[in-house]
Formats: C-alpha cells, sequence, structure tokens
C-alpha cells in the first residue's frame, strides 16, 4: 500500500484493509445487499426507539466531565425566543415563535463513539517513539486537533480549528447506518447479578438463545443497565450501576479475537461502556485501560455504542421468539465531534 500513514500497524488491527484513507471502519460491510436483508427483518412494521430522554442518566456521578444537557431560549435582539409574540417588533403580526439551544455534552446520554474517541500512544511511523495514533493511522495532533499538546513540553496552548479533522462523527451520519441488528440477552441469562462475560459465556449465551452473528451484524447487547438508570430516576448510584448485571470481559483475548472474526459492524450495548469497566487488573504486557474500546475503535474500527435504551425491543423479541430487527441509526451529521448522541430506531 503505498500512501498509507503508518509503517507499523498495531498487532491484530486491519489497518489498510479497507483502503489507506479509509475512516469507516467496520461500517463499510453495511453494504446495499446487507441493507436488503436487514429490511427483510421488517414483519411487523412496529418501530422502537432505543434512546433514552437525553436528560438521563441525570447528575454527573457517572463521570464528572458529561454534564446533562443544558437547554435554554436563543436570543432575538437579547430577548429570551420563547413565546415570543412577533407584534411586539412588528404590530399588527399576530404569530408567536419559540427557538431554544442547548449545551450538550455528546457522550452523557444515548450515543454513538466515533473513532476518534480512543487512541493509543503507538509507534506507527517506526522512528522508535510512540506518537498518538488513532485507527488506520490517523494522527493526534494533526488529524485529530485539541487545545493541548500533551506530549510537548510545557504543554503549549493550539490555536483554532479543534476537533477531529478525520474519524470524526459526521462520516458514520454519512453513511445512514442502517443494517441487521442482532440482539443478545444478558439480562435474561444473568438477571441483575455482576457478572463478567468472556468468550466462554458469551458463547454458552449465544448456544442456548440459537443467536448467529455474521458479517455485516449490528450486535446489541441488553444487560439491564439502561433500566436500572431509569428507575434511578435522574439520580443514578455509580457504584450500583458498576456492579451490576453481565458485562463484555475486555480483559478475555478470546473474546476480542472473537469481534475480529465474527465480521460484527458494531457493538452497541445499554450500558456505560459496553465494557466492565474496571473488569480486571491489567497485565504488564497489556496495560490498556479498556482493552475492548482499544480492540474496537483503535485496531478494528469498529463503533461502539452505549447507553441504549434495549428493554423493551430485547423484552418484545424474546417474547415472539426473535433476535433480529432492522435497525437505523444515524449520529448527528456534526462535523469533526468525536461522539454523538443518536435516536436509533429498531423496525420489527
Ligand atoms: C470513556 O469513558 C473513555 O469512554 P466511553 O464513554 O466510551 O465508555
Amino acid at each position: 500500500m503505498s500512501n498509507r500513514r503508518w509503517k507499523n500497524r498495531p498487532e491484530g488491527s486491519n489497518w489498510g484493509e479497507f483502503g489507506p484513507d479509509d475512516q469507516l471502519g467496520r461500517l463499510n460491510l453495511l453494504t446495499p445487499q446487507r441493507i436488503l436483508r436487514a429490511a427483510a427483518e421488517i414483519r411487523e412494521g412496529r418501530a422502537f426507539c432505543l434512546s433514552l430522554p437525553l436528560d438521563f442518566p441525570g447528575t454527573s456521578n457517572l463521570g464528572e466531565s458529561r454534564l446533562p444537557p443544558r437547554l435554554a431560549p436563543t436570543l432575538t435582539k437579547g430577548r429570551p425566543f420563547m413565546n415570543f409574540p412577533i407584534g411586539i417588533d412588528r404590530p399588527g403580526h399576530i404569530d408567536v415563535f419559540c427557538d431554544d439551544r442547548v449545551e450538550l455534552s455528546l457522550q452523557y446520554s444515548t450515543q454513538w463513539d466515533a473513532l476518534a474517541h480512543v487512541g493509543q500512544l503507538f509507534d506507527a511511523d517506526g522512528d522508535g517513539e510512540p506518537e498518538i495514533v488513532y485507527y488506520n493511522g490517523y494522527r493526534g495532533g494533526e488529524h485529530v486537533l485539541g487545545p493541548r499538546d500533551y506530549l510537548a513540553d510545557g504543554a503549549d496552548e493550539i490555536a483554532a480549528p479543534l476537533g477531529a479533522l478525520a474519524l470524526g462523527i459526521e462520516k458514520m451520519a454519512e453513511t445512514c447506518v442502517q443494517g441487521r441488528g442482532v440482539m443478545i440477552d444478558f439480562e435474561a441469562h444473568f438477571g441483575r447479578e455482576h457478572t463478567l462475560v468472556g468468550y466462554d459465556l458469551l458463547m454458552e449465551v449465544l448456544r442456548s438463545d440459537g443467536v448467529a452473528v455474521e458479517e455485516g451484524d449490528l450486535v446489541c447487547i441488553r444487560t439491564g443497565t439502561a433500566r436500572m438508570i431509569r428507575e434511578m430516576d435522574k439520580n443514578p448510584d455509580n457504584e450500583r450501576l458498576r456492579h451490576s448485571c453481565g458485562k463484555l470481559d475486555g480483559r478475555d483475548r478470546r473474546l476480542l479475537d472473537w469481534i475480529t472474526e465474527s465480521g460484527l459492524a458494531a457493538i452497541i450495548c445499554d450500558n456505560i461502556a459496553v465494557e466492565a469497566s474496571p473488569s480486571r487488573p491489567s497485565e504488564p504486557h497489556d496495560c490498556t485501560v479498556l482493552p475492548l474500546h482499544a480492540h474496537c475503535l483503535f485496531r478494528l474500527g469498529i463503533h461502539l455504542g452505549e447507553m441504549w435504551d434495549l428493554g423493551d425491543l430485547a423484552d418484545w423479541l424474546r417474547a415472539n421468539g426473535r433476535y433480529r430487527f432492522f435497525l437505523t441509526a444515524p449520529p448527528l451529521r456534526l462535523p469533526g465531534a468525536v461522539g454523538s448522541p443518536v435516536t436509533p430506531v429498531a423496525t420489527v
């Protein structure tokens, strides 16, 4: 490959396999044929909204950096644009307008992680020094820009433009994100008991429920966490949430290998981080904080969906002896963002 931006790629990565400039990763597998295959899952014409209300979980108990949305009217000539009678400025006019804005942490609630959400310090250019690198060799400081260069002496402030010039969430939105959803129901097997689910346990669940995951599937895992979040009524108990329900064990090498080999296009969960966080202590040879995030977002270009409200859909599928459905889930087409709220729609 001539114009790729790396000499070394991480072990177990697929960099370059969708092209040297690819920014979509496994979303490339959502081909027209697979969308048609997915559409064949629409048999009842019934749709499910898979988003929590975006002011859930409520408070910042799950992570201080992410704040609940703050909604406010826009201003017109300094006045709040809410219940605004246009006739104030233009006598005789009878219309009343409302118009608003929101300050929103994009990963506060039901969300997609963009491929620019997690990278690693890795020696991609082979000069013996690690640099900040994201999927397919895109670089921190060149393609993903923040206000501060943490690796430079003195941590200089960097001027705008900021954000992801590559791998931003808008790239995902441009694909429309439609395909076949496959539900894996951890809650049906583990209830709310805290259970680390590695490869062996996952295979048991798939076998017992007769679930097959095929190339290009959008894999959804209902753990029961989103329902707990709803029950907590905007006062989330982080400790309880982190120590309840079945969760993927990102430190299980065989689980990560299965993700590689299955060909799945994305992983979506109703919990906070898809994987257990923390799961087990790191090994000296792998000190990644969130190993499943690194494997998916950084090595393989697999987008992660978090805090999706999967409960009603999972209940319906189980009651009707099904596990597949048609899924439409584009994020905001917001250039440069590294994550986004999403209002996914499942149709059965
Ligand atoms: C982190 O907290 C780093 O990520 P996420 O929201 O994807 O779990």
